[in-house]
């Protein structure tokens, strides 16, 4: 019970286990995993998935030769284990030629360098038979008004997407961007803070269905939004192409906890929708186990991730299945909000007298929603209390 198995699609990328724990204030603490010994303890603990930064796999400035090195012993690890590499990144944000942005930076060659960068990333994921490309715009954006003029900003930020799409299209490789937003940190105030600034930019691209977003728990909350309702609205635009889970307290610093920490009923009402839309990609998991914690301590927490998720799928197939829920879902109307408003269609509905002449707002407005009975079921399931 609640023992993941690769069916379950649970990935996690290179750089959550492997993080040594270095932070603003404090020098790493753990030192640093093989990314074939992180493949290893991932399959042993159920994962069908692991993601990269090409700098997670390749350090930044290794030569062609020692390129290749890594990408062969990689290639084996997921040979023996059968893990496999559902979604790649590209780090354009921990050297310090970045420090201003990638496609963004106000420096001309550096946006040119970080295509290029990006572009070489996307024929190992092509290799690596990943379907799914992130881009994460970690420094793209500024710390103070006049330093970056976000309207022309943005018109590098689409040139940069646009130049990707037509070179995956000229390649024929079978890749889908998914742009991760996230509102600040590391810089100051980061460009599309969140998922509907994202889904709204990709409209403007020039091959708009080759992109999507990879929405994160705790960005979103950073933000004070509701992370189940910016999945919610990715899901219905059909742009829900990745997610990152992990946990957060609330708006403050990125806390990357694990799964199911933090803020439990927004996870709670997450998978439950996750799972009753039948999202099929993977349940890919962006967490940091804390600095406090030995390498037994990350295994512990990796394994809680998925362990929390497959408890909150119980959670939710429980308070989906009661009856006095679905009893409870009828009395709130939940059933009534999926019938179309004005079918009969503008000249019906003005010549319905019950619509609004005759209609008894007074009655109407008295109807209780039922809600607090529907939300303590809830509740009442998620604490295994039904
Ligand atoms: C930062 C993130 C990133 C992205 C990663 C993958 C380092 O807050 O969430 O993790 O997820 O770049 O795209
Ligand atoms: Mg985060
Ligand atoms: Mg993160
Ligand atoms: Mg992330």
């Amino acid at each position: 019970r609640f023992t993941p198995t690769p069916a379950d699609k649970f990935s996690f990328g290179l750089w959550t286990v492997g993080w040594q724990g270095r932070d603003p204030f404090g020098d790493a603490t753990r030192p640093a995993l093989d990314p074939t010994e992180s493949v290893q303890h991932l399959a042993e603990l159920g994962a069908y998935g692991v993601t990269f930064h090409d700098d997670d796999l390749i350090p930044f400035g290794s030569s062609d030769a020692e390129r290749e090195g890594h990408i062969k012993r990689f290639r084996q690890a997921l040979d023996t284990t059968g893990l496999v590499v559902p979604m790649v990144t590209t780090n354009l944000f921990t050297h310090p030629v970045f420090k201003d942005g990638g496609f963004t930076a106000n420096d001309r060659d550096v946006r040119r360098y970080a295509l290029r960068k990006t572009l070489r990333n996307l024929d190992l994921a092509a290799e690596l038979g990943a379907k799914k490309f992130v881009a994460w715009g970690g420094r793209e954006g500024a710390e103070s008004g006049g330093a970056k003029d976000v309207r022309l900003a943005l018109d590098r930020m689409k040139e940069g997407f646009d130049l990707l799409g037509e070179y995956v299209v000229s390649q024929g490789y079978d890749i889908k961007f998914a742009i991760e937003p996230k509102p600040n940190e590391p810089r100051g105030d980061i460009l599309l803070p969140t998922v509907g600034h994202a889904l709204a930019f990709i409209e403007r691209l020039e091959r708009p269905e080759l992109y999507g977003v990879n929405p994160e728990t705790g960005h979103e909350q950073m933000a004070g939004l509701n992370f189940p309702h910016a999945i919610a609205q990715a899901l219905w635009a059909g742009k829900l192409f990745h997610i990152d889970l992990n946990g957060q307290h609330g708006t403050r610093y990125d806390q990357d906890l694990r799964f199911g920490a933090g803020d439990l009923r927004a996870a709670f009402w997450l998978v439950d929708l996750l799972e009753s839309a039948g999202w099929d990609g993977s349940r890919h998991f962006d967490f940091k186990p804390p600095r406090t914690e030995d390498f037994d301590g990350v295994w512990a927490s990796a394994a809680g991730c998925m362990r929390n998720y497959l408890i909150l799928k119980e959670r939710a197939a429980s308070f989906r299945a009661d009856p006095e829920v679905q009893e409870a879902l009828r009395a709130s109307r939940l059933d009534e909000l999926a019938q179309p408003t004005a079918a009969d269609g503008v000249t019906a509905l003005l010549a319905d007298r019950s619509a609004y002449e005759d209609f008894d707002v007074a009655s109407a407005a008295s109807r209780g929603m039922a809600f607090e009975h529907l939300d303590q079921l809830a509740m009442d399931h998620l604490l295994g209390a039904r």
